[in-house]
């Protein structure tokens, strides 16, 4: 005999619970009303005790249907905790596999181009088990494929763009060291930054101390005579306002400047300690400037080599130099091939 004890709202509501649990031969053995226990339950309706029995032979297959679908639950939820502990050691296993691109990763290179290039290399060797050695030689390939060297001693006149405080002021002086020290070279330098405080001293401090001709430019209808008592330079370096990428107006103002000088080459300066997205987004928006170069600084600065590979990656510009500290004119290094894919794989 089984005997159960069902607190209730009301008849009704133990009568199905009796037959849901004990079946349709349960019998009601008792009925009161009750007073719920603690403080709150006097405030509370009264509630029903009812108890019901049946024989242990008559109990309903109703009850072992519940049983099932409770030992059906718990066996569904033991699989789903069996999969996701599968399904995490997976994970776990293909992030080893691909070491490589999680290390690209680790060194600062936005997962946008390592997806880029990991299916590059995916789609180089078709039908081919990769490994890690595969991947870094393929990396390897593709940092070469991608990187232009520019070469500076092409044309006279070179504009100096970016945005502030990059560095480009101090990598002029140290080009002028270069080409009138060391090059033999007659140089001649020029500001068009005549908006910031400061700026024009500090390039004619240089100028001065290398013993070349400077010169300021503050309008465009200045341009022709102050390039006028140059033409006898080999080479003539401009400086430049540095602007917000974002300040379309202060561009259009700076492009002007340059489309009436008409230089041979127009270097991008960019500091290698700028965030990557920021690099992308400068890339675009100094594209009005028709710059045909790069010149990357602060190279000393960072040990994540994100922000060359995204300037590389996104500008698909030949660069000019690297420069690795404020020294005058020690800190800049023409810029090769091997010793860039060389940084970027020393990075990782
Ligand atoms: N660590 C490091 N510092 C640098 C490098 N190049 C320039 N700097 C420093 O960066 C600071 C800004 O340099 P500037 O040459 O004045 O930069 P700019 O782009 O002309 O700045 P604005 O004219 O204000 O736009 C100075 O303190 C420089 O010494 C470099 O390669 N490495
Ligand atoms: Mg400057």
């Amino acid at each position: 005999m089984i005997i159960k004890r069902y607190i209730v709202n009301n008849m009704n509501e133990a009568m199905n619970r009796i037959r849901n649990e004990l079946g349709n031969d349960a019998i009601i053995v008792s009925q009161r009303k009750i007073r719920q226990k603690g403080l709150l339950g006097f405030f509370k309706a009264k509630k029903l005790e009812v108890t019901a029995a049946v024989d242990e032979k008559k109990q309903p297959s109703v009850p072992k249907t519940i049983e099932l679908e409770k030992e059906i639950i718990e066996l569904k939820n033991l699989i789903s905790s069996m999969n996701k502990q599968v399904d995490k050691k997976n994970e776990k296993k293909s992030e080893s596999k691909n070491k490589f691109k999680s290390n690209l990763i680790k060194s600062g290179i936005p997962e946008e181009i390592v997806e880029e290039i990991v299916s590059e290399i995916k789609k180089r060797n078709e039908g081919k088990k990769l490994n890690q050695k595969i991947y870094e030689k393929e990396f390897k390939n593709i940092l070469d494929e991608i990187i232009k060297i520019n070469n500076i001693d092409n044309g006279k006149i070179h504009v100096f763009v970016g945005p502030t405080g990059v560095g480009k002021t101090t990598t002029i002086a140290k080009l002028a060291s270069l080409y009138s020290l060391y090059k033999n070279k007659k140089v001649g330098l020029i500001t068009i930054d005549t908006y910031r405080i400061g700026a024009i001293e500090q390039l004619k401090t240089y100028a001065d101390i290398l013993g070349v001709p400077f010169g300021v430019i503050y309008s465009n209808n200045e341009i022709n005579s102050v390039l006028n008592e140059m033409t006898n330079c080999d080479i003539i370096l401009i400086d430049t306002t540095g602007r917000n990428s974002k300040n379309y107006m202060q561009l259009q103002e700076t492009k002007k400047l340059i489309n009436e000088i008409n230089p041979d080459n127009v270097h991008l300066v960019i500091s290698m300690t700028t965030k990557e997205k920021d690099i992308k987004r400068i890339i675009e928006d100094y594209k009005i400037l028709n710059y045909n170069s790069l010149i990357l600084t602060k190279i000393d600065e960072t040990n994540s080599m994100g922000s060359l590979v995204t300037a590389i990656y996104y500008s698909n510009t030949p660069i000019s130099y690297i420069t690795t500290g404020q020294n005058v004119p020690d800190d800049i290094e023409e810029a090769e091939k091997t010793k860039i894919i060389n940084l970027i794989l020393e990075a990782e």
